[in-house]
Order: structure tokens, then C-alpha cells, then sequence
């Protein structure tokens, strides 16, 4: 128990832990059926262009989510690209800027201008009413992103793209294994996007996936995703190299079995980390409903500085002294990043929500590498740093 500021490795103590603890440290399942997959893939011959794996992959995918169709692809940005493509989106397409930088990328890669959206505080994704202020004769659609795997206000999204007779898509890079109303994230807009890069909550060490109920845009993908081939020296259409290799599959598949025992450990690293910082006063863990299914992947503390007299970045400071690499997911916003910045240099004046909320989040580990006991002492720093702000160590803390 530490009692003392100066016992922090900020100032000169033993950092409370020997190795990092990294946000996004792969989940790794059952390391021999893994193996014994590759083995089978060597012993193949097969390695890409659609193998066993695959296919299977796609199939348990759909299955698990209740969707038609799923698309398996070489990495969610990919996969971005292609549904915004297949969709036919162009001019201008609103989405958050509280997301990571792939989002806006894969619609300025195309020559489509990102309209950067505010959101809502209480969420961290898109509040629908400014996304109606938004709408000009050059949108063409709209994409969600289901934040940290909290759904999107999707009925209203939905209601106002009809509306309008836009196109909507949403970026669920986040939200694998989460759900809306009983329904899985999967099944809302035109198609949705997933991540299973290595920090992803489930992983096929790069890769992802679109899943879709429309069958003609599953073909339009299909072909897209294999520059365009129906067969041999057979192209029909305009198309990328989109696939996911078997070896990425194979990872997907043991991940797969091992899904409710990631679900179970980040649920009780939320809970963990909940009791124990539940006391600090301006210290908040963003909300996770517990009565719909979710992954728990991300660990959202909001710092109110006012409260807690220490800044969000000073933070992060001492616990990267403690070797604890926390996180300031999303900052700055995509809009103060390149080219965004230089494009619209004046986009923050429409999204105060997002300027107040880059400076307040902080991530902080989960998953299957961090133990009871690791989040237990990440606490211990937390309090000790925010408690001393109020003692006579104040001045030591702002300096
Ligand atoms: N849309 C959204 C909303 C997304 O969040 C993402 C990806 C995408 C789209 C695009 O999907 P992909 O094209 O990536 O499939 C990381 C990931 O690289 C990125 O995939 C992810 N979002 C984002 C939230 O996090 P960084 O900039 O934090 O990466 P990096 O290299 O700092 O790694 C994060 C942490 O993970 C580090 O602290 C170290 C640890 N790590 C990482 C890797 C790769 C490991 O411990 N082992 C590993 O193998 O972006």
C-alpha cells in the first residue's frame, strides 16, 4: 500500500510495475488448437484467396451476429473502404470526429470529404440532431461509429437517413460481441465494419470484416475485395486486394472458442477497476449497460480537472512512470490532425463536445493480460495521485 507521494516514480520511486502494461495487449485463445490449425493450413498448401479458413471464419461470424452475409477482409480500414465504395458514397459523408483517424481516412482516401459531427457527451458517438443540421446537397451519407462497443442512437439515425435518402453505414471497429436492443451490432444500416487488428478485442492479428443483410452488396463486396474476379481471367468489376490470408483466419477461428472466457475477464476488469475508483471524486468510468451483451474492451475514465486538481496529461505522466501506458484515445479529434486541420482550420468552433472530451479521457488496461491484483495497484496510483493534489504535496504535483 502506498501512502506517500513520493513514492510514486514520478518523483523518484520503484515503478509498481517491472514490465509495461500496455492498452490493447493482445487476447491470445488456446495457443495449441492454434497451432495445430497452422499445421494444417502448411500441410494445405493453402494460405489465402478465400482457403477453408476463411469461409469458415465467415460463417461462424454470421452465425454468432445473426446477419446474412459477412465479408472477412485484410484490416477494418479496408473494410471501410470497400462498403463506402460499394455504397456508392461520394461529396460529403458526416461522421464523428471522436474516433480514431481511420474513419475519416477511408472517405478522404476516395476524394469524399469527412463532415465532422458533434457528439453526445453522455454516449461519445454522434448526436443525431446536429447530424441533421449537417446535411447539404452534397451528403451522401452518414457513418456511425459504435464507440468503445457502445451502440450509436441507431433508430434516429436511421429515421433521419431515410429521411433524407442518405446512405447509412456504421464503423463498429469496437463493438464486435456487443449488442442493441437484443439485437447484435452487425445488423444496423447498410452494413458494418469490424476491426480484429491485434488490440481488438478479438483479434486475427490484422484483419476485419463486413457484415451485411443486403445480397447485392455482399456480391458487389465479394468482387471488390478480389480485384473484381468471377472467376479465372475473369474481371467484371473495379476491384482492390482486400483478403484476409488463412493464417489470420486461423487466429480468428481459435478466438472465436475463446470469446466468452475474453468476455468474462474484461467484464471483471471492469468491475474491478469500478470499485476501485469509485470513490475519486472526478474520476468517472464511462457507463457500460449491463443488461445487453458487451465486451467490455475499453476501460473510459472521464478526469474533471476541476475536481480532481490534477490534469488529465499530468495523469497519464505518472502512471507511464509506473510503467502503466495509458492512453488519450481519441485526442485531438480527427479534425486537429492532418489533413483534416489544414482543410477545415475552423471545424472545433461546431464540436465543443468533442474539444471537452479529448482533453478529459483516459484509457486504461484490459484483457486477458492483466490481472485482479495489476488493477488493484493502477488504483493505488490513481488515488495516491489525486488524493496528494489536496494535501501539502500540491505544489510538488503542479510543478
Ligand atoms: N475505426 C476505428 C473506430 C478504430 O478504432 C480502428 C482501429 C479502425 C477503424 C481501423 O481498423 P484497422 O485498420 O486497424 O483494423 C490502435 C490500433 O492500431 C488500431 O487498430 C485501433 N483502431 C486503435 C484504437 O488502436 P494505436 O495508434 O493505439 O496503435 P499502437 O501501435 O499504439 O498499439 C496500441 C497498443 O497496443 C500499444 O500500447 C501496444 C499494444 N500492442 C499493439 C500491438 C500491435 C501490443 O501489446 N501488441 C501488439 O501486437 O492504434
Amino acid at each position: 500500500m502506498m501512502n506517500n507521494i513520493s513514492e510514486l516514480a514520478y518523483f523518484g520511486g520503484e515503478p509498481k510495475f517491472k514490465e509495461k502494461l500496455f492498452v490493447g495487449r493482445p487476447n491470445i485463445g488456446n495457443r495449441d488448437r492454434l497451432l495445430e490449425r497452422i499445421n494444417d493450413m502448411l500441410d494445405r498448401r493453402w494460405l489465402s484467396n478465400n482457403g477453408i479458413f476463411v469461409q469458415e471464419f465467415e460463417q461462424r461470424i454470421a452465425e454468432h451476429l445473426g446477419v446474412k452475409h459477412c465479408i472477412a477482409v485484410c484490416n477494418g480500414t479496408i473494410a471501410l473502404e470497400l462498403v463506402i465504395r460499394a455504397l456508392d458514397l461520394k461529396g460529403e459523408v458526416i461522421i464523428p470526429s471522436f474516433t480514431f483517424i481511420a474513419t475519416a481516412h477511408a472517405l478522404q482516401w476516395q476524394e469524399i470529404t469527412p463532415v465532422f459531427c458533434d457528439i453526445d457527451p453522455k454516449t461519445h458517438t454522434l448526436n443525431p440532431w446536429r447530424v441533421e443540421s449537417l446535411i447539404t446537397p452534397r451528403t451522401s451519407g452518414i457513418m456511425g461509429v459504435h464507440l468503445w462497443g457502445q451502440p450509436c442512437d441507431v433508430e434516429t439515425l436511421t429515421e433521419i437517413s431515410s429521411k433524407h435518402n442518405l446512405k447509412l453505414m456504421f464503423d463498429a471497429s469496437h463493438a464486435f460481441g456487443c449488442a442493441h436492443k437484443g439485437k447484435m451490432i452487425g445488423n444496423f444500416g447498410s452494413a458494418e465494419v469490424f476491426s480484429f487488428h491485434a488490440t481488438k478485442f478479438m483479434n486475427t492479428f490484422e484483419g476485419g470484416a463486413i457484415v451485411t443483410n443486403d445480397d447485392d452488396l455482399n456480391q458487389k463486396l465479394r468482387l471488390m475485395k478480389n480485384f473484381g474476379f468471377a472467376g479465372f481471367d475473369n474481371v467484371v468489376y473495379l476491384g482492390t486486394n482486400g483478403k484476409m490470408p488463412e493464417i489470420s483466419a486461423a487466429m480468428g477461428l481459435t478466438s472465436l472458442e475463446s470469446l466468452d472466457e475474453f468476455i468474462e475477464i474484461n467484464r471483471r476488469n471492469y468491475y474491478c477497476y469500478r470499485d476501485g475508483l469509485a470513490d475519486i471524486d472526478g474520476v468517472s468510468l464511462f457507463p457500460v449497460n449491463d443488461t445487453e451483451r458487451h465486451n467490455y474492451q475499453y476501460i473510459v475514465l472521464e478526469i474533471e480537472e476541476e475536481k480532481t486538481q490534477v490534469s488529465r496529461d499530468l495523469l497519464i505522466e505518472i502512471l507511464h512512470a509506473e510503467n502503466i501506458i495509458a492512453r488519450r484515445y481519441f485526442y485531438p479529434g480527427c479534425h486537429r490532425m492532418e489533413p483534416y486541420r489544414s482543410y477545415f482550420p475552423h471545424a472545433g468552433l461546431l464540436l465543443p463536445e468533442t474539444e471537452k472530451l479529448t482533453q478529459k479521457v483516459l484509457i486504461l488496461p484490459t484483457g486477458t493480460a492483466i490481472s485482479e491484483n495489476d488493477i488493484h495497484k493502477i488504483c493505488q496510483v490513481f488515488k495516491l495521485a489525486i488524493a496528494s493534489s489536496y494535501s501539502q504535496d500540491k505544489d510538488l504535483l503542479k510543478a
